[in-house]
Formats: C-alpha cells, structure tokens, sequence
C-alpha cells in the first residue's frame, strides 16, 4: 500500500475508468439514427462518456486510496497538518480541466458546423418555417413551389437537406427531434436556425424541450393522447403527393 504513488493510482485509475467508459458505451441507449448527422453526434457522446470514464476513474481511485490510507487511527485526536496553498498543484489543476473544455468545445464546434447543412438545403432542399406556441407547432414550408402554410403536419422527403428556421409566438420552446439529433430553441424576438438530413423513412417523435407553461407535455408526439403529431419522413414521391392533396384541400376550403 505504501509504494502506491499518484503517477500508479492515475495509471491504474486510467485502466479502470477505460473499462467503466467502455461499459457505458456499450449499455447506453439512444434512440435509433434516422438523419446524415446523427451517427457524428453518438459518436462524439461515445467519445465524451469514454473520457468521462477515465475521469471517473483516476479521481475515485486516488480519493478512495486516500481515505483508507490516511484515515485517523482509533485514539488519534491530533489535528491534521496545516498545508497552506501548493501553488504547482493549483496550476496544474486549473490548466489542465482548461485544456480539456477548451478541446470539447473545438470538436464539438467542428462536429456542429459540419452537420449544418443549411447551405445544401437552400439550394436543393427544403426550407420549413416551424412556429411554436402555447401548445403545438406550425410549420410553413417555404420553397415557391410547395407553399404550404401553417401545417400542422410535418412531412418531409428523405435524403434531402432540409433547413429549418424557428420562432415563437409566446414564450421559450424547443423543438428536438431526438432520431435526428436536432434540436433548437425557439427563443421570443428571434429566429434560430436548424438542419438536418432525414435519411429512413417512417414516423418520429417531436419533442419539446423547454419547459413552456402547463401544456408543456402536449408538445410531446410520444404521448399517444396528445394532438401533436410525430414527423413524417416519406419518400420524394409520396412527399409530392402529400403537397398535392394539401394544396387542393386548401384551396377547397
Ligand atoms: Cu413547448
């Protein structure tokens, strides 16, 4: 017990929390993949659950070391040493979780900017306005030649780049569709932005994701007796179709 140093525990910390960090990957669940950008995002979470793990590791088995090995013995009432500041040992602890915040900002920047396809989805996509309120969404689809304004359908072709811009005519919601990895605040007075690629066809979940007011809940497509319904990702054909028979039902009424 007396050789263990802190470079042994850190080494032995790192193997553990490898280990914990490799059995949280492989236990984690996430929704299925349903969008071009949504393998980079589970990626990067694996990355940061892995390092996590480490963390986890190095720190638990330094502090447990520490406190079976310099507990006070039974009829021991001394007080402990004065230990005034060690200013190394403060670098050191300031400079590295620096270091390290700084790197997950910078990759996940990097991951972010490349998922954003707004550009591809102004020139060959779909361009969709989503209005949220006290309690539901609208959307208006942008592109001249579709015209479809306040659906309160969202229906949308696969592997096409769609760009998203989000407002709100009350108070703060989020609009997060979890098979996609999309998610983005509708914030009072602004528009945000959002894109993603759908790439399987079927129906998935629309959530909330801020906390809105007592109805917050019916924001959720999950719940089956709720109003709002999950997106529709079809293929070009039907999505054709779709615009059709909203346009011609429009206009009938
Ligand atoms: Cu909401």
């Amino acid at each position: 017990m007396k050789s263990l140093s802190v470079l042994t525990l850190s080494i032995l910390g790192t193997v553990v929390g490898a280990v914990i960090g490799v059995i949280l990957i492989l236990t984690r669940t996430l929704p299925e993949e349903a969008s071009a950008q949504a393998g980079g995002i589970d990626d990067l979470y694996s990355a940061f659950l892995w390092f996590s793990g480490i963390i986890f590791g190095i720190v638990t088995l330094i502090l447990l070391v520490a406190v079976i090995r310099f507990r006070a013995r039974p009829n021991d009432t001394r007080d402990g040493s004065n230990l005034h500041g060690i200013t190394w040992l403060e670098i050191v602890w300031t400079v590295i979780p620096f270091i390290l915040v700084l790197a997950v900002a910078f990759v996940s920047w990097n991951l972010l900017n490349a998922n954003n396809v707004s550009g591809a989805a102004e020139k060959s996509g779909q361009r969709i306005h989503i209005s949220a309120y006290q309690f539901g969404w609208k959307y208006t689809y942008l592109n001249e030649d579709i015209g479809i304004k306040d659906s309160q359908e969202l229906v949308v072709p696969v592997d096409v780049p769609i760009a998203f811009d989000i407002t709100t005519v009350d108070v703060m919601h989020s609009f997060w569709v979890p098979a996609w990895r999309m998610q983005m605040g509708a914030t009072p007075a602004q528009t945000n932005y959002a894109s993603a690629t759908p790439t399987k066809i079927g129906e998935f979940d629309i959530v909330c994701a801020f906390l809105c007011g007592v109805g917050h809940t019916q924001m959720n497509s999950a719940v089956d007796s709720n109003l709002v319904s999950k997106v529709k990702v079809v293929s070009q054909a039907d999505f054709d179709k779709w615009v059709a028979e909203t346009k011609s039902e429009a206009a009938a009424s």
